[in-house]
């Protein structure tokens, strides 16, 4: 059994040993006081962020810039590496700085808050749109339509993921909730008329919100008598490959601001058929546990 006396020496020593590794940030006078070790420290001055391509990465690289965050590292990744970062760290209290959005998941599964962004970085609330390759009205005018009426809540789709983060199958999730939703679907099928065995493309890129999204379309589409292909793709592409005819059509466009670079890219070269869903949002995300909430926290 360890006497006191070797627990006090220990303590004493282990006291010592940190305060002479801490770096300067853990210093007190000439940081307005603060003893503790920077969130900056805490976290080894990273974001955990996602594929390169989001327009989510390109806002974070801006908030690095304009907030002045210069030993902050934004780490590439994927949507599945980031919401695995986030388990883990969450699982055990530890503190994480993510690349978030809305809707997502990760809200119902985790107690989070978005940092506030008082600089406007991350910009306003927008929606998401459904855009499709020129000539698709004349080639699958059924298609098209089901496309243009596409439209759902960030409840509905929220449905759909939280099933997916649980563990189904994205077709399943998918099939499910159009189940459930005939209403809705219905709706959206207005004036289509069943055809058989159109062919038609869809791309989408690897994010939770559009797997859940694509997904949904896709099982309304197959079950028009469409045969539907969904293509995981890159951001990059997903655009490009509408705008060439590569693909028919994609429900991800983030607008105005997240694909702004891209829609503007390829502006004439789309058919824009506005949006499927409204009030979406984007930020840097932590546990509510970390006791920051602001992007100025971060300097
Ligand atoms: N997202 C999800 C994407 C759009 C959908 C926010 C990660 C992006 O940043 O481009």
């Amino acid at each position: 059994m360890m006497k006191k006396w070797m627990f006090l020496l220990l303590t004493a020593l282990l006291t010592i040993g940190l305060a002479a590794c801490g770096s300067d940030k853990t210093t007190t006078e000439d940081d307005g006081g603060k003893t503790e070790a920077s969130v900056g420290d805490s976290v080894d001055y990273k974001i955990i962020g996602i594929d390169p391509g989001a327009g989510l990465m390109k806002a974070t690289a801006k908030a690095v810039d304009e907030y002045g965050l210069d030993e902050w590292k934004l780490v590439e990744g994927s949507s599945a590496a980031m919401t695995a970062s986030l388990k883990k760290a969450y699982d055990k209290k530890e503190p994480i700085i993510v690349t978030g959005w809305t809707p997502h998941w990760m809200f119902a599964q985790y107690d989070l808050k978005y940092l506030e962004d008082p600089k406007g970085v991350f910009g306003e609330d927008e929606s998401i749109h459904t855009i499709a390759r020129k000539g698709l009205k004349d080639d699958l005018p059924d298609a098209y339509k089901v496309l243009d009426q596409f439209n759902w809540t960030p409840d509905d789709m929220g449905v759909v993921m939280n099933g997916i983060a649980n563990g189904d199958d994205p077709e399943e999730a998918a099939a499910e909730w159009v189940k459930e939703n005939t209403d809705k679907v219905s709706e959206w099928t207005n004036g289509a008329s069943k055809v058989d065995g159109d062919k038609i493309t869809l791309g989408y890129v690897a994010w939770d919100s559009e797997i859940a999204s694509t997904n949904v379309i896709g099982k309304v589409l197959t079950d028009l008598g469409y045969k539907v292909t969904l293509l995981q793709v890159e951001a990059g592409p997903m655009w490009t490959g509408v705008a060439d005819g590569s693909l028919d059509a994609h429900v991800a466009g983030w607008l105005p601001s997240t694909h702004a670079d891209y829609y503007k890219k390829y502006e004439g070269k789309f058919e824009d058929l506005g949006e499927n869903l409204e009030g979406t949002k984007l930020g840097l995300v932590v546990p509510a546990y970390m006791d920051i909430d602001s992007i100025e926290d971060l300097k």
